[in-house]
């Protein structure tokens, strides 16, 4: 079963190549995303070095001259996509989303360094420039005041398209009259139960028409556009990869950049206390327009962890939280807390557990010596694909598997943690 299942993993990454650049699954998502390339490149690393990088090498032909990285880059016009390169209007070459994701790749890339020769390096130092502005850019577009707290502009950009954290925002989102009519493809190929309400369609839209208006000016979308939140995820996430391209900075010897990168550490690690929402007792996402906290734990909060943030007492305070929201689940770690009321266990990021989630908080775990918590999270990772397969998220309560599948981040993970021993290392 277990080498069954390692061979269709790797089959299903080699499927999902278009040449260069990983779909995350046929049909549903046919073009290159940001965060899944970064995971596939995780996955390829497990048997072809050559095509791990180049999926992020392809990704940073999608970089834009201010540094951004776009969290969709489209190489050929696809009618199974809603909102496809029409809609974005980029004006870039290639033609692209105008906002970003969350930047995974420089922590990938300390993982293809680690477990690589020297060709590893070689690679991973023409890509350090492009990561550097990218990481660059997070900091100066996303954080415009300098205050440590990396905001984000469209849910899309969190990754977690319909978490609740994002309620708040798009409820203050009026939708204009002049919104235009459109067609989604989304539920052509998996249930309108397990994914975002039209509700919800009409507000991403309306948040892209104004960046579209505006020909993404990115200063004007953060400081005037309908949505701006703080997400954990981005900030966990970047502060993490900060830390990661700090390393390979110093293995490089660059100096200056380095030098810049402690600065954005040492700003980052102040602005996680504005996610810290004591009476939820977690790390949550926040209104950066009113301040308005969301109120219940998530996967996501779970990556104080891989990021090295918070007190003693704070993550004392996550790793019990933690343990409460496990015993309500047969799988974790589900991207909403089961015990409130948005709790929806089939519905994208309102309960469904995600694997490439659960690698991230795992890492995170085992770097600060909960390795019990770890194991708990890393099995039933596993147990999930052994019982429902590769899809792209699972439900927390029966295992079902749900959305896209054929996953690649899915199957990537699959590969990284089906090998005997799991990669980890003191942060
Ligand atoms: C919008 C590709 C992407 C992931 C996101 C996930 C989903 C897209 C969508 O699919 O979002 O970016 O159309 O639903 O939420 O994390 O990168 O797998």
């Amino acid at each position: 079963m277990h080498s069954e299942l390692r061979d269709r993993a790797t089959q299903i990454l080699v499927q999902n190549d278009r040449g260069g650049y990983t779909v995350p699954t046929a049909r549903l998502y046919p073009y290159q995303w940001n965060w899944d390339s970064a995971f596939a490149a995780l996955g390829f690393s497990e048997f072809d070095r050559d095509r791990a990088w180049r999926e992020l090498e392809t990704l940073f032909e999608g970089q834009w001259a201010d540094g951004m990285v776009p969290h969709i880059i489209f190489r050929r016009d696809d009618p199974d996509y809603f909102p496809g390169p029409a809609i974005w209007q980029s004006g870039t070459t290639p033609p692209s989303s105008g906002h970003s994701q969350p930047p995974v790749v420089a922590s990938i890339v300390r993982h293809l360094m680690e477990t690589g020769g020297p060709e590893d390096q070689e690679r991973a130092k023409l890509l350090f420039p492009r990561i550097f502005a990218w990481h660059n850019w997070f900091h100066a577009k996303r954080d415009p005041d300098g205050k440590g707290v990396v905001g984000i502009v469209h849910p899309w950009e969190s990754g977690r398209d319909n978490c609740p954290d994002w309620d708040i925002g798009l409820n203050r989102i009026e939708v204009p009259a002049d919104l235009e009519r459109y067609e989604r493809r989304d539920t052509d190929s998996v249930d309108p139960a397990e994914r975002p309400t039209s509700s919800e369609y009409d507000r991403y839209l309306t948040i892209l028409k104004f960046g579209r208006e505006c020909q993404w000016d990115q200063e004007k979308i953060a400081r005037v556009g309908p949505f701006f939140m703080a997400d954990p995820g981005i900030q966990f996430i970047l502060l993490r990869a900060d830390r990661d391209l700090s390393h390979l900075a110093e293995l490089f010897g660059f100096v200056e950049q380095r030098e810049q990168i402690r600065r954005w550490i040492e700003r980052s690690v102040q602005g996680c206390e504005t996610y810290w929402n004591e009476a939820a007792g977690a790390y949550c996402a926040r209104d950066l327009r009113t301040g308005e906290f969301s109120n219940a734990m998530t996967n996501i909060s779970m990556l104080a962890f891989y990021a090295g943030a918070g007190s003693a007492t704070q993550r004392i305070r996550l790793i019990d939280h933690a343990r409460d929201i496990l015993d309500q689940c047969q799988y974790g770690f589900p991207s909403w807390d089961p015990r409130d009321d948005k709790f929806e266990s089939k519905r994208y990021w309102r309960g469904p557990v995600w694997a490439m989630a659960n690698y991230m908080i795992v890492q995170g775990l085992t770097d600060c010596g909960e390795f019990a918590l770890a194991e708990r999270i890393k099995t039933d990772t596993l147990k999930l694909i052994e019982k429902s397969g590769f899809c792209e998220y699972f439900d927390p309560m029966t295992g079902d598997g749900h959305g896209g599948t054929d996953f690649t981040w899915t199957a990537a993970i699959y590969l990284v943690w089906s090998r005997a021993t799991p990669s980890s290392r003191a942060a």
